[in-house]
């Protein structure tokens, strides 16, 4: 995966002419692609590979199953081009491994705290045991808010140099800058990017905003 921009961008848009519009418009300016399921159920898995001609693709399935399930889905996923994809650490040890072995040479990263209010509920008492749960699988990163940096600043500590990925930036409230700065390597932008009037345009003031902080 690049790391030129340090910004992914969450194609969440279902409308399938604009959300190709909008990735043709920012593929680079953008580290990668993160597709989740609202796009790939509004067109098809095809999408995956369309969209891994104009840059890496991320496939954001949050898996949590078993591994023989988590293993096919994986697979399905890298078979159709992408780069990497994220799964969720709660469902154990076990699943996370199925995961980084479908993934050959690709990349999985794990779900540690969510972003939204709701992920302080269950997500953040966990999600220390998560990320270390996530280097001993041997993945290759984390997913981490944006919202919460301190706790971003807290998960690098457990995680070392693997990747942190880092949404919740804008509609939910968190900043790119300081994201980067607690630690993250790559910020997360959905609506911020595709939702805008000038998606290229909002794009390149997150990259900006971003390339303004320097690197650790
Ligand atoms: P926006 O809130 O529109 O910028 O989109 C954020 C993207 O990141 C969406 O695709 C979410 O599904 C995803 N995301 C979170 O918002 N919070 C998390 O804790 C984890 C993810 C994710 O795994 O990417």
């Amino acid at each position: 995966m690049r790391r030129e921009s340090r910004v992914i961008l969450a194609l969440d848009e279902v409308r399938p002419e604009r959300a190709f519009m909008v990735a043709e418009r920012t593929a680079d300016v953008v580290d990668a692609i993160k597709i989740n399921w609202p796009l790939v159920l509004a067109t098809s898995p095809e999408t995956i590979t369309r969209l891994a001609g104009l840059a890496p693709v991320i496939c954001d399935f949050k898996v949590a199953d078993i591994p023989n399930t988590v293993s096919l889905i994986v697979s399905q996923a890298m078979g159709r081009g992408a780069e990497g994809v994220i799964v969720h650490g709660f469902a154990g040890s076990d699943s996370v491994r199925a995961a980084v072995e479908a993934a050959g040479s690709g990349k999985i990263f794990v779900v540690t705290e969510m972003s939204h209010p709701g992920g302080a509920e269950y997500t953040a008492p966990v999600a220390g045991s998560l990320a270390r749960m996530a280097v001993r699988c041997g993945a290759a990163g984390i997913i981490a808010p944006a919202t919460r940096p301190e706790r971003l600043a807290a998960l690098r500590r457990e995680v070392g140099p693997l990747l942190i990925l880092s949404p919740g930036v804008g509609a939910q409230g968190g900043s790119a800058s300081e994201a980067l700065r607690m630690g993250a390597d790559y910020v997360i932008v959905g609506r911020g990017i595709y939702g805008a009037e000038d998606p290229r345009e909002a794009a390149l003031r997150v990259v900006r905003e971003a390339k303004a902080v320097s690197l650790p």
